[in-house]
């Protein structure tokens, strides 16, 4: 393969013979040094995990120069940058990605002459340090803002075991640790110099300082040193980058002396093994509370360590601390890092002995929240003791915060006490509890939704009462995500066609993608796109025949449902309408339907048993539809375990239809329906989240639309909604919930999936039986749209060509102009 000239970064200022160049030379003698020098291999005897950690090595010595030679801009007194602070970031294998971003990857395949670089790419372990969609736009955003070239940090937690992996046994989730940092991380870089540390626990003391003043001091109980691990992200086809910072927890002291020196080693390292579960784990919890100790525990220490490290870059470069909101705007990514607004006034105010009123407004000017959802399982809340006992201080700090806000408040809406008592930071309707969203609410200048609906309902459902206050404060930013990982990277064969087409400015320009409108219609550019989508589809049958034994047509059409399993998802409609084909096949030997491959992917949270019931269900019907000679191999069911960023890289271009059912109201926004459509998938869905306005983008007519929408929904709950009816109203659906109680999926085991089928006939919060008519209608018009492949292929072009609003870099830019007022560094000349 030739290198592309065009797809070279700017060349940085160093010449092509330095050793950080970029050519397929001085890259082949790079990998080399690296794998001799670094890695440590004689070259005969080199594997293949050493050429990964040699490669990654190479370029990683790429960007860090990009990153050292930023280094001065950074710090510039005038630069204000983001701190986009975050307990999840799900970043993905990075060396592809990087390749990309550097423009180098046809170079590094020269480079490599003969050996298989995607082989090495493959190799890599992803940093699931996230549980979904908030975890994956985080990194999405860092891709953008490094891209941009907007000044920017992520903070966020090196958890030591990330997301769980998932393994399926006997249909069930069967969860094991994620041991990511195993095989080493060749892309972070420890900083023991920048390490924070950070109190935990303990009581408060009041004193008199030496100017009189009436002052007061936190005497924890424990303290825990955060250290830095830094990974660069590089932009693409930019000489920027932006740095992940994450916080790793060490014991303050690895050993107690005294306590080894009796000869109690245990008890000597105690201290260390506490001190370090700070960081240990993730909490695999998708949109829904868990209220551990620990947790609070990690949210304030990355947090305490991120707004320290600002505050000694703000002192380093000179400045005072009254300017601190002019360097750092920082961006709380929902509510787990909301304790923020305590910290930076217990700094303020504590630390550095500033007034109160002075430091509340540096603080209301630095932080803006972002709300990621209304599922009020997932609004976090702390027990008030709980609170108290691990930061006594910021509950003091919160309280003096909540009195002067409803002060505030009163004077605007004299006697108005329910209203007092729903704007409080303090829930005081039983037990006691800080409300995190509401602290996020006052402390921010801003709060944003992450969609058009969503951000409404924020104020509608959400926020009324802080709405009424003060309505300018709330924004709307509709989600992106990254065209070079998502597309560049992970559908090469699309991207190649869509360069020849209309260029490659695309990439980093995604509203380009319209010129391809003009070529929807032509018949030679459609036979490329499908013959490109039918080998992606080929690519994935044969992953899922290696990881799970079944072999699917990748001529059928391939119908995709990838993302955390959840009730308000509805995993289980997509079942339902499975059924109800496979139940339709039976009663009708010579039925002739469009072949249909069935495919689901996501994570239950471990002790969410609903969801992982309905993974088990999944599996149920995919063993017995798989092997029923009556179905003739017209539909195939599959789940495929352990979903993840490198999976989903694989399943997106493979899609032909993208799965978007959750009732309306419930999904925030949702990205992989971006993703999906991106790769030319056409959406079954509802009119929730993201997904209007994808509709609105490629049009009505080429994304199928079905189901109550919000307001239709909240009618209907208000009315006294009884699911019983519309099943025993729907003789096709009482066949098919018959079907599962009848044992048929479990051995004949007619209790199994009771607890499913019983809380969709009595309870059904989230409204299947109500939709299952419309969904099950409009997926025959779906299949019925499948057999014309012109009209349909005209549809999956379409689509990807009014994508352009989805681009992460969209989104990054309206929250630099509306929310961070943020300029971009000029290009290096
Ligand atoms: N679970 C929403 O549910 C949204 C992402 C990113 C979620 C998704 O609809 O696309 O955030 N919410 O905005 C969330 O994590 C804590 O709330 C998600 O990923």
């Amino acid at each position: 393969k030739k290198s592309d000239p065009k797809k070279t970064a700017p060349a940085p200022d160093a010449p092509e013979h330095t050793r950080t160049g970029m050519s397929p030379e001085i890259l082949k003698a790079a990998f080399i040094d690296n794998l001799t020098l670094a890695v440590g291999r004689p070259l005969e005897t080199a594997v293949p995990e050493d050429w990964y950690q040699a490669i990654a090595l190479s370029v990683r010595d790429r960007i860090m120069q990009r990153w050292v030679r930023q280094f001065e801009k950074r710090n510039a007194p005038d630069v204000r940058q983001v701190a986009y602070l975050s307990a999840e970031f799900l970043p993905g294998p990075h060396l592809g990605n990087s390749l990309l971003n550097l423009g180098i990857t046809d170079n590094a395949r020269e480079a490599l002459a003969g050996q298989d670089l995607d082989l090495y790419i493959g190799l890599e372990e992803e940093p699931g340090l996230g549980n979904g969609g908030l975890g994956r736009l985080a990194a999405c955003y860092l891709d953008s803002l490094a891209t941009l070239r907007y000044p920017a940090t992520g903070y966020g937690i090196r958890y030591e075991f990330g997301i769980f992996d998932q393994a399926i046994k006997d249909g069930w989730q069967v969860e094991t640790t994620d041991k990511w940092l195993l095989p080493g991380n060749v892309w972070e870089i420890k900083r023991p110099n920048f390490a924070q540390v950070v109190k935990i626990g303990g009581h408060t003391e009041t004193f008199t300082d030496q100017h009189g003043a009436f002052r007061v001091r936190w005497i924890p109980d424990r303290v825990v040193v955060g250290v830095p691990y830094d990974t660069p992200i590089v932009g693409y086809l930019s000489d920027s980058c932006v740095l992940l910072r994450l916080w790793s927890a060490e014991a303050a002291q690895s050993f107690d002396f005294a306590d080894f020196n009796r000869g109690d080693y245990y008890g000597a390292v105690e201290e260390k093994v506490f001190s370090e579960n700070i960081s240990k784990v993730l909490y695999p919890n998708d949109e829904q509370l868990e209220g551990k100790r620990l947790r609070l525990e990690q949210q304030y220490f990355f947090v305490a360590c991120s707004i320290k490290d600002m505050i000694r870059l703000c002192l380093r470069r000179g400045s005072t601390l009254e300017r601190f909101h002019e360097m750092f705007c920082v961006q709380l990514n929902d509510t787990h890092p909301a304790i923020a607004v305590a910290e930076l006034m217990r700094q303020l105010v504590d630390k550095y002995a500033m007034p109160w009123e002075r430091a509340w407004d540096i603080t209301r000017r630095t932080f803006s929240y972002t709300n990621h959802t209304l599922l009020p399982e997932a609004l976090e809340k702390w027990p008030l003791p709980l609170f108290g006992s691990v930061l006594p201080r910021h509950l003091e700090i919160v309280y003096e915060i909540n009195r002067r806000f409803l002060d505030e408040v009163r004077t605007r809406f004299p006697g108005d006490e329910d209203k007092i008592a729903r704007l409080s930071i303090i829930d005081e309707s039983g037990e006691k509890y800080v409300r995190m969203a509401n602290l996020a609410m006052v402390g921010s200048h801003t709060v944003n939704g992450v969609a058009e609906l969503h951000s409404e309902l924020v104020k509608t459902q959400l926020f009324p009462d802080f709405h009424d206050l003060d309505p300018k404060r709330f924004q709307n930013v509709t989600n992106g995500v990254t065209p070079r990982r998502f597309l560049g990277l992970s559908n090469p064969g699309l991207t190649r066609l869509i360069d020849g087409c209309i260029g490659d400015s695309w990439l980093s320009d995604l509203d380009r993608l319209r010129e391809l409108e003009a070529f929807a219609g032509d018949a030679g550019f459609q036979q490329d796109w499908m013959r490109i989508k039918l080998e992606n589809k080929s690519r994935l049958a044969r992953i899922i025949r290696d990881r799970t034994g079944v072999v699917v047509d990748p001529t059928s059409l391939f119908d995709i449902q990838v993302k955390r399993i959840h009730e308000y998802k509805r995993q289980h409609l997509n079942v339902l309408h499975i059924i109800t084909l496979y139940q339709r096949l039976k009663h009708d030997p010579r039925l002739q339907i469009t072949p249909r491959t069935f495919l689901f992917g996501g994570k239950a949270a471990p002790g969410y048993y609903m969801a992982k019931l309905i993974i088990k269900l999944i599996n149920a019907v995919a063993d017995t539809v798989n092997q029923d000679p009556a179905v003739r191999d017209l539909i195939k069911v599959v789940f495929l375990p352990d979903y993840n960023v490198k999976h989903a890289q694989n399943i997106y271009p493979a899609a032909d239809l993208s799965e978007q059912i959750s009732t309306a109201g419930k999904e925030a926004s949702g990205t992989g329906n971006m993703k999906l459509s991106l790769n030319g998938a056409l959406t079954i869905g509802t009119l929730d989240g993201a997904n209007v306005e994808i509709r609105e983008e490629v049009g009505a007519e080429n994304f199928f639309l079905f189901g109550l929408t919000c307001e239709q929904a909240a009618r209907l709950r208000a009315d006294g909604y009884n699911p019983g009816d519309y099943c025993h109203g729907d003789p096709e659906l009482r066949g098919v919930i018959e079907l599962i109680d009848s044992g048929l999926f479990s051995h004949g085991d007619r209790e199994l999936f009771r607890p499913l089928t019983a809380h969709l006939l009595e309870r059904d919060d989230y409204l299947l039986m109500a939709d299952y008519r419309p969904y099950v209608n409009c997926q025959q018009q779906v299949g019925h749209a499948y057999r014309d492949c012109q009209h349909w292929t005209r549809m999956s072009i379409l689509n990807v060509a009014r994508m352009g609003k989805f681009s992460s870099d969209r989104a990054v830019r309206e929250y630099a102009a509306n929310i961070w007022k943020l300029k971009p560094f000029t290009p290096d000349p």
